[in-house]
């Protein structure tokens, strides 16, 4: 981490970890208050995670296996997962369970209430105090002394889970109080075994504005850091997530069976007004994608209607549940999947880059990609009237700006839409949200131009048909090429037999790094230039084929 040395004079000293541990104690929160500032200064400019990072500022670092999490975290499988493995093991492992009390939006559950509940009580604040004393003893202190603290801790303390796994629980501490943290810290080297030291911090601690609004502050896009006014991106109109919300509102008023379900994402997956409006139907299971999926399909099960409202890169996590839990048992099971394509600037582990990948090869699923808007709409609509597993994959932000109509009108199944004939002999075959871009090229070179609509099932004789009249095909996705809807394109004109050339549009085999959706976009080569780009120079090579092919012949 860099950053201009008379603003941060001491983070700018560091170099690597050993510099940290030169440093002397007394530096720490000034190093803190550095590192909060550097936080403000470029999240404000290029957007990013925020709040959270403001809290852990002052976390400290020795030379154990340190892992660090938080209680939002701890509400997914693989975390207990991992502290079950860690509990058997002989490892000088300390878990730091950061704990703001807040996942995105306020975190939810059985554990989340089991802390709320044991934090409040007198006789553990009163046991704190004492804790703490016996820590900084240690390990002086008496091996009976020990166990009959840990002994109590169980009885009373939010511990015991921990316990009970093989953990030593200590905690709670001030994580806001730098010089106990880090006597703590030192004293839990001396500490063998596994180890989990309950960290208590603020979500968006030294800034105002996110401690008074965390959730809005958890990954606020570009801010000015004076005043703390978030700047909105320019919008043409609702967002994709919008569009979903209101839907699923909409459904829900008029059938009692529709119910939502979120992976502890209700502000990002716009489903705060159905939170609101229908408490009794809207399921925040927490950090828990698996569990979300197997869910839905237990209440499907049960004639309920559930519609799992995920991003496409969360749902990677429920792989095995989708298939073998919903698809395979052909559940209605209606799935949302926002963010999918480039999303921007949640960086590298956000990009919904694959979905259409992993999904086109199970059996059952219905596969849709709206152009716009009130396409969405209406394929979400037509998702819920199926009798099995449906997927609308849709991107960040907003649309074309097309007016969504209240109506919903259930559209064909596996049904393209030709939204303009050619006269070149270049048919561009669009899934999804580029279909806008691909439509100017289309008229720049006088090409066919269908937006597909759905990848599975493929409109197969439309496709074949196009091939029959056409001379080359270009397919257009906001997806890995590997794999993705043109792979469909692909496979389907070679087990016909037809020989066509087909170039293939989507996202390159490499991972997209943190940026704007368009520079995102621009980097892969999906932005308008670059789709034209590379349509052009491939169409002139083609067509150069194909008049030495004609003047051969
Ligand atoms: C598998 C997965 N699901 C959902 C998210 C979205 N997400 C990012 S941070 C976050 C909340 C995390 O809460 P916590 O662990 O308590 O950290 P905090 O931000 O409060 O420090 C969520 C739900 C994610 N990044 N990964």
């Amino acid at each position: 981490m860099t950053g201009p040395s008379d603003k941060h004079p001491l983070l700018s000293s560091l170099e690597d970890p050993a510099d940290l541990r030169r440093l002397p104690v007394a530096k720490l929160p000034a190093l803190a208050e550095e590192l909060r500032q550097f936080l403000i200064q470029s999240v404000s400019t290029r957007g990013g995670h925020f709040a959270a990072g403001l809290g852990t500022a002052q976390l400290g670092e020795n030379r154990r296996i340190v892992a660090v999490i938080g209680d939002g975290a701890l509400t997914a499988g693989l975390a207990f997962e991992a502290l079950n493995h860690a509990g058997s093991l002989p490892a000088n492992l300390l878990v730091i369970l950061n704990d703001n009390n807040m996942s995105i939006s306020e975190n939810v559950g059985a554990l989340s209430n089991y802390f709320a509940r044991a934090l409040s009580g007198d006789v553990y604040a009163h046991l704190r105090q004492g804790g703490k004393k016996m820590l900084r003893q240690m390990p002086a202190v008496q091996e009976l002394a020990r166990r009959s603290e840990q002994h109590l801790k169980g009885m009373v303390l939010p511990g015991a889970l921990f316990e009970e796994m093989g953990l030593n629980y200590i905690g709670p501490v001030d994580g806001h109080d730098i010089k106990a943290l880090v006597r703590m810290l030192r004293n839990l080297r001396k500490l063998r075994g596994p180890q989990l030291l309950h960290v208590l911090t603020r979500k968006g601690k030294g800034y105002a504005p996110a401690e008074a609004d965390p959730i809005t502050w958890h990954g606020p896009g570009p801010f000015e850091p004076v005043s703390g006014r978030i700047l909105k991106e320019k919008s043409t109109g609702p967002t994709y997530s919008q569009v979903f919300g209101q839907w699923l509102c909409d459904m829900a008023a008029a059938d009692p069976r529709i119910i939502g379900i979120t992976p502890a994402m209700r502000e990002g997956s716009g489903l705060v007004e159905f939170s609101r409006r229908f408490p009794e139907r809207y399921f925040d299971v927490a950090i828990a994608e698996q569990h979300a999926v197997t869910f839905a399909a237990g209440l499907a099960s049960q004639g309920l209607k559930p519609v799992v409202a995920i991003y496409s890169t969360f749902l990677q996590r429920a792989y095995d549940q989708l298939i073998h839990d919903v698809a395979l048992q052909n559940l209605p099971v209606v799935f949302a999947l926002d963010r999918a394509g480039l999303v921007g600037s949640d960086g590298a582990t956000h990009q919904g880059s694959y979905d259409l990948s992993f999904l086109r090869c199970i059996p059952n699923l219905v596969i849709m990609a709206p152009a716009e808007e009130n396409e969405c709409r209406q394929m979400l609509y037509t998702a819920s009237t199926l009798n099995g597993p449906a997927i609308v994959r849709y991107p960040r932000g907003c649309g074309p700006g097309v007016p969504v109509a209240a109506q919903m009108t259930a559209l064909p199944v596996g049904r393209a839409q030709i939204r303009r004939e050619g006269g070149s002999g270049l048919a561009l075959l669009a899934f999804g949200a580029l279909l806008e871009a691909a439509h100017k090229i289309a008229e720049r070179l006088d090409a066919t131009l269908v937006n597909m609509r759905f990848v599975k099932p493929l409109d197969e004789d439309l496709v074949l048909a196009l091939a029959a009249r056409h001379r080359a095909i270009v397919s257009i996705e906001e997806n890995a090429i590997a794999g993705g809807a043109g792979s469909a394109i692909g496979e389907l004109l070679t087990a016909a037999g037809i020989q066509l050339p087909l170039l293939r549009l989507g996202i390159p085999d490499q991972f997209i790094e943190h940026g704007s959706r368009e520079s995102n976009l621009a980097a892969a080569g999906l932005d308008a230039a670059g789709l034209s780009a590379s349509i052009e120079r491939w169409w002139a090579l083609q067509s150069q084929e194909l008049r030495r092919a004609a003047g051969g012949a």
